[in-house]
C-alpha cells in the first residue's frame, strides 16, 4: 500500500524539519509520498515562506505546494487530497504532536481488517495527550457526544490524525474550509457505510510557536456534524454500504 502523507503548515512550523526527517525515515518500511501544503495568506511573505520551508521539504525528499493568498486547515487538506497518489492518505501536523511510528500500525490494521479509516486515538485505552488543555478536554467532551449521537464508534472523533482509505476521500465530499474537516470527514464516511476503526496514540501539544486554533470560529463548525450524525441516525441508509464486506471485530462503520 503506498501512503501520502499530507502536512499542513501555516506561514512556517519552528519544527517543521523535524517532523519532516520523522516522516521520511518510515521510507524504510513504507512507500510514502510526501506532501506540505503551505499556506501564505499575505502574499507579501511569500519569499520569506519558501526560503523557510523548501530546504527541510527538499531534505526529506517531498514536495511543497503554496497557497498564497489563502488559508484554512481543512481547505488545505482538501486541496492536498486532490494531489495524492497513494493508495491512503495520512494528515500529519507540522509541529511534532503525532507519533509518527504510529502510521505504520495503521497502515498493518488498514489492510489486515478491512478498515477504511483507521483513526488515532488520544482518549482510548493506550492512548493519550501529553500536555493537556481545556481544548483537549472539549475534544474529549465532543468525541463522546458525537457517539452518543451515534456517531462511529471510535474514542477521538477530531484527531486529524487519521489514515483514510483512498476511495473514502475520493467519494466523501466535504465542505470543511478549517479544522473541523477530521470530525466532518470521518462522521460522513461512517455514514456512507465506509468502515471506521481506531489505534491508541499519543499526541503531544505544541512546544514552540502558536496555536492556529480560535475557539469562536470554531463552535459552530464543530456544532453541524453533531447535527450532522443526530439527523443521519434516524434516516434509513438507502444504497448499498460501499464498505459493506462482512463486519470484523472492533469495525464500527455506519452499522448501527
Ligand atoms: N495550510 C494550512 N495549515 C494550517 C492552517 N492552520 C493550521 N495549520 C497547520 O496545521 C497544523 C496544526 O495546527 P495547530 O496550530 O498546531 O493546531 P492545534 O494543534 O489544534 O493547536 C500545524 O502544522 C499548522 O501549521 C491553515 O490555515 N493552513
Ligand atoms: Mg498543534
Amino acid at each position: 500500500m503506498n501512503v501520502t502523507s499530507i502536512v499542513p503548515v501555516f506561514y512556517r512550523e519552528p519544527r517543521l524539519a523535524e517532523t519532516l526527517t520523522d516522516v521520511a525515515a518510515l521510507r524504510d518500511r513504507l512507500q510514502l509520498e510526501l506532501l506540505v501544503v503551505v499556506d501564505v495568506p499575505d502574499p507579501a511573505r511569500e519569499a520569506e515562506a519558501r526560503a523557510e520551508n523548501d530546504p527541510a521539504v527538499r531534505e526529506a525528499g517531498g514536495t511543497a505546494l503554496y497557497r498564497v493568498g489563502r488559508r484554512g486547515f481543512g481547505s488545505a487538506l482538501r486541496d492536498g487530497f486532490g494531489r495524492a497518489g497513494g493508495d491512503a492518505v495520512i494528515p500529519i501536523m507540522g509541529d511534532c504532536s503525532d507519533r509518527i511510528a504510529d502510521i505504520p500500525v495503521m497502515v498493518h490494521v488498514m489492510e489486515r481488517d478491512g478498515w477504511d479509516v483507521v483513526a488515532g486515538s488520544r482518549y482510548m485505552k493506550g492512548g493519550r495527550v501529553v500536555g493537556m488543555t481545556t481544548k483537549q478536554r472539549l475534544s474529549h467532551a465532543y468525541s463522546l457526544l458525537i457517539r452518543a449521537a451515534g456517531g462511529p464508534e471510535i474514542h477521538d472523533v477530531s484527531n486529524a490524525f487519521k489514515l483514510y482509505r483512498r476511495s473514502v476521500i475520493e467519494s466523501v465530499a466535504t465542505v470543511a474550509d478549517s479544522f473541523d474537516i477530521s470530525v466532518e470527514l470521518t462522521v460522513k464516511a461512517a455514514a456512507a457505510g465506509f468502515r471506521v476503526g481506531e489505534i491508541p496514540t499519543v499526541w503531544r501539544n505544541r512546544e514552540e510557536g502558536r496555536s492556529h486554533f480560535d475557539y469562536a470560529r470554531e463552535v459552530r463548525n464543530y456544532r453541524r456534524w453533531l447535527a450532522f450524525v443526530a439527523k443521519s441516525r434516524r434516516r434509513p441508509r438507502l444504497t448499498g454500504a460501499p464498505g459493506s464486506a462482512a463486519a470484523g471485530a472492533g469495525t464500527t462503520g455506519g452499522e448501527r
